[in-house]
């Protein structure tokens, strides 16, 4: 049924020695002539190429030219017969022509705005020619490139140029998803880097005419990037020249192609009258993620493609600390906090569920997932805790020295753990290997001076993995006094048993723990813990995240009981009044203290607690719990809101960003009071995106903002990025029962060009991030979402797969809502050619 599976791992029974490719571009017939220069491994292996969408013109062997019996061409490939094969090293020649022009899909080669480019991770390479395309094929590449166009890039080192043609050398062996080309009319930000043993390195950031003065904030941050990969991990750039292109269509983030990254344009160009505080944040972490991946990736990279975690989880960890280096630690630690719970929890308690490391798959671009990067991320961090910085510096210095130049596996990867630091990771790998977030429930015991914490860990099935054993889990703890001092600082404790208890002793009073301090283990931690007991931590926790996690979980509990019509415990609105009041806290912290759980978040936890949540009602009960905090503080918000003004011009540093994102905050209640006067004056008075945008999103939730909007429209519609805002944040935050109305609305809007992924994802998103507005009762939300699926999928199938993820909490409704959203989910099942990407999607969906 097509599925790939890692027991069926096989080494490739040819080695790849060097490549070497003529590109001559055409929009509608480039011709791609290759060179692979291969050597047999294996007796009487027939030679089996991938290649889609390839039309051949040409095939030879050593330059003598194959006849129509020594090979078979289908739709996914190109097969060497044994016998046309000669027993020694040999050269196949391959001609093929493509249409860049007619690729919609974004992958493989084709055009965005007139460029030429390419996106070949995962498997978009054997769109551009026959190949072994697979992670470990590894080959150094020599590219000619042929077009008339000014600026012609590929991987490594330029080597030749002249009108209309450029050479490329990448001495770096490969896989072919490393591989990129870029042409175009395009502008280059210059500047250079000197590594730390003294050498010279180009740097070029290539945008289109126009985008040239926005990107000096993404230079910076490479460069800090470059520099930070060297202090903290020992790690150096290898070439002489670093590129970087933005181009405006593009399925991902970015991509980390060797030598030449190529981005979305929205994580590369910024400017304060265009990007966002948050947007600056996430072009310094994603310009560090794809600098990293330089060794963690290219250098190093994975087998196959069930490893995918290898590369991506250790690059996300790494570009987390560095944002947490470079900005402030504990609060890049909750907000990366919340993103894993809003998204990997999401993901692993519904029916996309899977392992870090996967062992199977249809389509391996539906796994570029939040578990395999977020929750990855978390498993390098807990390795991390139970060896100590040191062990995982010599763990990670033992990876580079061994594994440089190979393609590995998690196997590989844990071994060097074991070998530097001599723990034994078996029970560990659990992590890496089955899906689902532990549970872990926590009671103390307290009895003449000894405390004791009594944990006990259980993981609820997911598809496919009914039972899992006990895993090993990294608990750090501390003890509080009852008068707020901490007696016993934090301690990790390892669980590894079902059930296991921890005892302190000698103590003088009952004392007040803090667990899973820094969230230190993705687990769902589940502790009857007192309304007081929570406000103290929240006032006194020495741990910044477990003191805004006492405050998140009283916003929890009182939500819960309000969505139910249960009896909501009043402390949450007095136990904030000491943090908005703290102002030795940190603006960014604060800001964070008074932002309510999302109402996707409420959803799952009542659900958790044997509940049907009602989006509706949870809908009302954050509304109202919003007005209610806002009354309960109205004048200490108002007094921040005027003294976290920033005065001067707009820097995107975190001290300013932080007092930007307090105001907000602030704003956003205040405008539930005076009408959204104070947003309406902030609005007009402006000067940078964040204000711009905090003030309309108060005045869209207030559903007041109808000529804010259509001024913003005037100004920015010639701006493609800050008009996905515009599309994307009304859709969020507009009063549910009219966001399915609207998006229809929007949909027919002149500027929806619907095949932009940016564009698509931003009308989508929008719905989708608005709970009970995409869940509405009768179901318009799943059938326009539905409709427009099924028309992106013929064009572009990786991003109507992705996006489908909207559907993922369906089985937590009512009977009502889950027989609209079924419907849905089996119309687009029921299409016909729908692409292999959404149908095993909406596949695993309907379970
Ligand atoms: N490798 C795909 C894009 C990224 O994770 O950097
Ligand atoms: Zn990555």
């Amino acid at each position: 049924d097509g599925t790939i599976r890692l027991a069926d791992y096989t080494p490739y029974p040819f080695t790849l020695e060097r490549v070497t490719l003529r590109v001559r571009l055409a929009p509608r017939a480039t011709r791609v002539s290759a060179r692979l220069e291969l050597a047999p491994q294996v007796d009487g292996a027939a030679l089996v190429l991938d290649g889609e969408m390839l039309h051949l013109i040409s095939v030879a062997i050593d330059g003598a030219p194959l006849g129509p019996n020594d090979y078979r061409v289908t739709p996914t490939g190109l097969t060497i017969h044994p016998a046309a094969l000669p027993e020694g090293p040999f050269s196949l020649e391959t001609d093929v022509e493509i249409a860049p022009e007619a690729n919609t899909a974004l992958e493989g080669l084709y055009m965005s705005n007139g460029m030429y480019c390419t996106q070949c991770e995962a498997e978009g390479f054997r769109k551009i020619t026959y190949y072994p395309d697979r992670p470990d094929v590894m080959a150094p590449f020599r590219v000619r490139i042929e077009g008339d166009l000014p600026v012609l890039l590929s991987n490594g080192n330029p080597v030749a140029s002249g009108p209309g043609w450029a050479e490329w050398d990448d001495p770096w062996p490969k896989p072919a998803y490393l591989f990129a080309l870029v042409a175009g009319d395009l502008v280059a930000h210059s500047d250079s880097f000197t590594t730390q043993s003294g050498r010279e390195v180009a740097l070029n950031i290539y945008v289109r005419p126009g985008d040239e003065d926005r990107c000096a904030f993404a230079m910076e941050a490479l460069k800090r990037s470059m520099r930070w990969d060297e202090t903290e991990y020992g790690r150096e750039y290898d070439l002489d020249l670093f590129n970087i292109v933005a181009v405006d269509d593009f399925n991902m983030g970015a991509m980390e192609n060797k030598g030449l990254n190529i981005f979305n344009s929205k994580w590369v160009l910024a400017s304060p009258e265009t990007a966002t505080d948050k947007d600056y944040e996430r072009i310094e972490a994603i310009i560090a993620h794809e600098y990293f991946h330089n060794w963690t990736g290219n250098r190093i990279t994975c087998r196959d493609w069930f490893q995918l975690c290898l590369k991506e989880g250790l690059t996300v960890f790494r570009d987390q600390c560095f944002t947490a280096d470079l900005r402030l630690g504990p609060v890049k630690r909750i907000e990366d906090v919340m993103t894993l719970r809003a998204r990997q929890f999401r993901e692993d308690q519904g029916p996309l569920a899977h392992p870090p490391r996967p062992d199977h798959y249809k389509e391996i671009n539906n796994f570029y997932t939040a578990t395999v990067y977020e929750k990855g991320a978390e498993l390098v961090g807990m390795l991390k805790r139970l060896v100590g910085d040191e062990g995982y510096r010599k763990a990670l210095d033992l990876y580079f020295a061994r594994h440089d130049g190979q393609a590995c596996t998690i196997e590989d990867w844990l071994a060097v753990f074991e070998e530097a630091t001599g723990r034994d990771l078996a029970q560990f790998k659990h992590w890496y290997t089955d899906a689902g977030t532990p549970r872990v429930t926590v009671s103390e015991d307290w009895a003449d001076g000894r405390y004791t914490l009594t944990f006990e860990q259980s993981t609820p099935p997911t598809p496919g993995q009914p039972k899992k054993p006990p895993r090993h889990i990294p608990i750090t703890v501390g003890l509080l006094s009852p008068n707020g001092e901490e007696i016993v600082s934090s301690t990790v404790l390892e669980l590894t048993k079902t059930r296991e208890s921890f005892t302190f002793e000698g103590l003088g009073a009952k004392p007040v723990a803090s667990i899973l301090r820094d969230f230190s283990a993705p687990v769902v931690l589940d502790r009857k813990v007192s309304t007081t007991e929570r406000a103290f931590l929240l006032t006194h926790d020495t741990d910044p995240f477990n003191r805004w996690e006492a405050g998140r979980m009283l916003a929890r509990e009182c939500l819960m009981a309000r969505a139910t019509a249960g009896t909501a415990e009043p402390g949450y609105l007095e136990a904030l009044g000491p943090v908005l009041a703290d102002d030795d806290a940190d603006p960014a912290f604060r800001a964070l203290c008074l932002s309510l759980p999302g109402e996707d978040e409420i959803a799952q936890a009542l659900f958790d607690a044997g509940q049907t949540p009602d989006p509706d009602a949870i809908h009302e009960a954050r509304e109202t719990l919003a007005k209610d905090l806002a009354r309960a503080h109205e004048d200490r918000l108002a007094a921040l809101y005027d003294a976290m003004a920033v005065p001067g011009p707009y820097q995107p540093d975190a001290g300013p960003a932080g007092q930007r994102s307090l105001r907000l905050a602030a704003l956003g209640l205040l405008s539930r009071l005076d009408g959204g006067a104070r947003a309406e004056a902030l609005f007009a008075s402006a000067h940078n995106m964040t204000e711009s945008l905090g003030a309309l999103s108060s005045l869209i939730a207030q559903g007041r903002a109808e000529a804010a909007l259509a001024t913003f429209r005037a100004r920015w519609q010639g701006d493609r990025l800050v008009m996905d805002k515009w599309f994307m944040t009304q859709l969020a935050l507009c009063p549910p029962e009219t966001a399915p109305d609207l998006a229809r609305k929007l949909a027919d809007d002149p500027l929806f060009d619907w095949k932009n992924p940016n564009r698509f994802r931003a009308l989508m998103g929008g719905l989708a991030a608005n709970h009970a507005g995409f869940h509405r009762r009768d179901g318009a939300g799943y059938r326009f979402y539905a409709d427009w699926l099924i028309r992106l999928d013929p064009v572009n199938p990786q991003t109507a797969a992705r996006l489908s993820t909207a559907f993922e909490t369906w089985r937590r409704l009512d009977p009502a809502r889950q027989a609209l959203a079924r419907a849905a989910l089996e119309r687009i099942l029921g299409q016909e050619g729908l692409s292999r990407d959404l149908a095993e999607m909406t596949g695993r969906l309907l379970g």
